[in-house]
């Protein structure tokens, strides 16, 4: 049947579905006592649709985990042709190593590893560190591009000062003859600090987006572009009782609080959230968020991807 290949509207698997950050760390931690992130290659619990049973998606096109390093622990050197984003949510002060350059994290930094990266996670601090991992793994996957490959050492050696990256593309200049690297940013580390005072600044104009309240994209410096290839991350703040208008689109989202409280509607289904619970919401489905107390969401989808192929809509303000 026609209508069942090209159908009027998305019909999706992915549904809308809230993990409590409290309930994830407990099981996480019990990992953490039954398999080493080395041993693991990588301790991830994956946040899996419960549309999509068995199939590692967070959304049709995205992945979704969250992953582990206890002190002391290295997550080997390896490299793949999918691209990752980690957003800290527990810990202070473990790093991560990308092409030579190691950054450390702290709460809220977003970071990205580049398809075909060499990147190692160590965590020298005395706590433990979980971050969320967001991968284009389905994206790689029905494009049957997938390749890996482990590196002959567990941490790849070190060619760049800490904070390189930072100087070089991340302070409003360029190199004056730089060329670009790949698709990615070059700058991999978005400390929340920086991202949120820009937040707490621009808040004081009292201009709110009926649908996003405050909304922001990160972007690579380097064409104004997304800050990666396939995958879409924002940052928004909702004031303190705000609520937005419906809005729907076609890029699923996966949302994380980092501050605050609030709820949003879901295709008609509520969903009270606080810090660092994460949620997803499917394509096409109408949502609204509601602040309790002022809060702060970052959330990323695959909106970069369909922008760049013709596919992405948006609707504003319900029907
Ligand atoms: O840290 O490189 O959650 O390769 C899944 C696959 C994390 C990583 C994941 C990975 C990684």
């Amino acid at each position: 049947m026609f209508a069942d290949i090209i159908t009027p509207e998305p019909r999706s698997q992915c549904v809308a579905h809230l993990w409590r950050f409290a309930q994830a760390r407990e099981w996480l931690l019990e990992a953490g006592e039954l398999i080493t992130a080395k041993e693991a290659e990588r301790r991830v619990l994956i946040l899996e649709n419960p549309g999509m049973r068995g199939e590692s998606r967070i959304t049709t096109s995205l992945y979704a985990g969250l992953q582990l390093v206890l002190p002391g622990e290295v997550a080997p050197a390896h490299r793949h042709s999918q691209s990752a984003l980690r957003f800290v949510l527990d810990g202070s002060g473990a790093h991560t190593s990308v092409n030579g350059e190691r950054t450390c994290m702290e709460y809220g930094d977003f970071v990205i590893t580049p398809p075909w990266a060499w990147h190692d996670h160590g965590n020298d601090s005395d706590q433990p560190m979980i971050w969320m991992d967001g991968l284009d793994i389905p994206v790689a996957s029905f494009f049957d591009a997938s390749f890996a490959e482990g590196f002959d050492a567990d941490e790849q050696p070190l060619s760049r000062e800490t904070g390189d990256s930072q100087a070089r593309y991340g302070a409003n200049m360029l190199p004056v003859d730089y060329q670009p690297q790949g698709l990615a940013s070059p700058i991999f580390n978005y400390p929340y600090a920086r991202s949120r005072e820009a937040l707490e600044k621009m808040k004081q104009q009292q201009e709110w987006d009926p649908c996003h309240g405050l909304k922001m994209r990160y972007v690579n410096p380097v064409d104004g572009g997304y800050a990666m290839p396939t995958i879409a991350p924002f940052l928004q703040l909702l004031p303190r009782d705000f609520k937005t208008v419906p809005y729907r689109s076609t890029d699923a989202t996966v949302y994380v609080a980092t501050e605050g409280s609030g709820r949003s509607r879901i295709d008609g289904e509520e969903f009270n959230w606080g810090p660092r619970d994460i949620f997803v919401v499917p394509s096409w489905k109408w949502v609204e968020h509601e602040a309790g107390d002022e809060a702060v969401l970052f959330s990323y989808s695959d909106r970069v991807a369909q922008q760049k192929l013709g596919f992405w809509r948006e609707q504003r303000g319900g029907d």
